[in-house]
């Protein structure tokens, strides 16, 4: 009667994961480091299925069928390597450890080499849809070796999300790939949300909308091409008032955006890898600047612009404005991500497939919408694709949206609203599809004050000019 798998750590993520299992039919073995957490579990919902709970690591090892399936699910760090270095005497050659936390994919990288050492398999895993997506079926992202996969990938898309019958987990790539995917996930996330807010702001503070409307605006929204849970949840924390003041929820809520950290990963990967992630840096900042209380007091008095609101003619036009605008930064800030996929893959040899990813993206986790089953096609017909801007569908709804996303993002600088998000996509959009970049003019720059050499168009070499002296160029 030993458990088919085991999960160690039953805070609210491992205690619904360990019941999604049991409520799939699987044996479950349960682990805390504190055992109360374990009888609580078992005292409210043991009757869901087949549960064996236990209070040691030993019991818990020992309570597993072979190869163990163990599920890891505490704080991310510390604690997971303290786990691991718990687990890793007690298990046998073949056992795989799963980690569901959110770690950073240098961390499993380290811990997957580590485990190698042992014949242990790593399964660095990254897990999307909070408490209640890891209850009713999670976006999961576990990388590792194919041979894990084999053995765990069944249980895991058993208890994942469905969508057209097919589960939102495969198997990423090896050691780090499933948590860099769930980072950049992340960071996708972020970017997202940074845009819709815009998108209220300008209603809002552009065209004078008030919460409610804008809670049906969105409703509308979500019945076509932005269909998401992103856009369903704004709608209903817009429409929601306060049962305290009977104000909108939105305005009594102190505007300072916190975050937990794993888009500042994203970004600081993006960084490292040299791929001009934008949008998800200035969705960082804009949570970093709002947070910033210190700078926005001080500035708050600063001049802006004299006109602030549009006339109400151009206010009523404005909304179908706002969602070409949003949907184009949108494809922007998915293409980034997407890019940042391809170049992770590529540095870490992982040979991700981003058509999958958009796949399992497409329910259970975050980020989940409609429009991920446009990206996976567009990969499913080109698993080349150098940018998700170029596929025909993305091009042709760019090219109908960016009249209008011009107008949105210039009305902003106008009325003085700031759409960092809305506006680097833009730009973004504009310095991929240039002829000529003022890059040159910067490499003229480095040049004349590092000699730091430059290339030509018309010939192959290095040069640098004698800026100093009789700026003859010489080729270096
Ligand atoms: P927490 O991140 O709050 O971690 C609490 C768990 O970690 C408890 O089981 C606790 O045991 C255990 N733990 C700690 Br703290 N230190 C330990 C140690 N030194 N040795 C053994 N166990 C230790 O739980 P969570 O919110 O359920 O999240 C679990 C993981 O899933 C995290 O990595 C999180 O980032 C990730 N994640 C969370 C979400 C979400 O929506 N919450 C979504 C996706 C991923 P104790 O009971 O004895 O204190």
């Amino acid at each position: 009667n030993s458990a088919h798998i085991g999960v160690t750590g039953l805070a609210v993520m491992g205690r619904n994961l360990a019941r999604n299992l049991a409520r799939h039919g699987h044996r479950v073995a349960l682990h805390n480091r504190s055992a109360a957490r374990t009888s609580a579990l078992m005292a409210e919902f043991g009757h869901e299925g087949a549960f064996v709970p236990t209070e040691t690591m030993e019991q818990f090892v020992a309570a597993l069928e072979r190869p163990r399936r163990i599920v890891v699910m505490v704080k991310a760090g510390g604690p997971t390597d303290a786990v691991i270095e718990e687990l890793v005497p007690l298990l046998e050659p073949g056992d795989i450890v799963v980690d569901g936390g959110n770690a950073h994919f240098l961390d499993t990288r380290r811990r997957e080499a580590a485990l190698r050492e042992h014949g242990l398999h790593f399964v660095g895993t990254g897990i999307s849809g909070g408490e209640e997506g890891a209850l009713e079926g999670p976006s999961i992202m576990p990388g590792g070796t194919p041979e894990a996969y084999a053995i765990l990938g069944p249980l895991l898309e058993s208890i994942a999300a469905k969508v057209d019958g097919r589960p939102c987990c495969t198997h990423v790539g090896p050691d780090g790939a499933g948590h860099f995917v769930k980072m950049v996930h992340n960071g996708i996330e972020y970017a997202d949300m940074q845009l819709i807010a815009e998108a209220y702001d300008l209603l809002r503070h552009g065209a004078g909308r008030q919460p409610g409307d804008i809670a049906q605006i969105f409703r509308g929204w979500n019945e076509g091409r932005l269909e998401s849970y992103l856009i369903e949840i704004t709608a209903e924390v817009l429409g929601h008032g306060d049962p305290l003041t009977g104000h909108p929820f939105v305005d009594v809520v102190e505007d300072r955006a916190e975050q937990k950290g794993t888009g500042r990963w994203t970004v600081q990967t993006a960084l490292e890898l040299g791929v001009p992630v934008s949008g998800i840096a200035e969705a960082v900042f804009a949570r970093s600047l709002s947070g910033s209380a210190a700078l926005r007091e001080a500035a708050r008095g600063l001049p802006g612009p004299s006109e602030t609101w549009l006339d109400s003619a151009a206010a009523d036009r404005f909304a179908g404005d706002v969602e070409q605008a949003l949907y184009a930064s949108k494809i922007v800030a998915y293409a980034q991500g997407f890019h940042q996929i391809q170049a992770g893959s590529a540095e870490y040899g992982w040979q991700i497939d981003r058509g999958a990813m958009a796949s399992i993206w497409r329910g259970g986790c975050i980020i989940r919408a409609r429009f991920l089953s446009r990206i996976d096609a567009a990969y499913r017909a080109d698993p080349e694709l150098p940018t998700l801007l170029t596929d025909d569908h993305f091009r042709e709804a760019l090219g109908a949206a960016q009249s209008a996303w011009r107008r949105v993002v210039s009305t902003a600088a106008q009325l003085g609203v700031p759409v960092p998000g809305f506006s680097s996509a833009l730009a973004y959009y504009d310095a991929l599809r240039a002829d000529r970049l003022p890059a040159a003019l910067v490499q003229g720059q480095r040049d004349f004050f590092g000699a730091h050499t430059y290339r030509r168009t018309d010939r192959a070499g290095s040069f640098h000019t004698l800026w100093g002296g009789d700026r003859s160029e010489q080729e270096r």
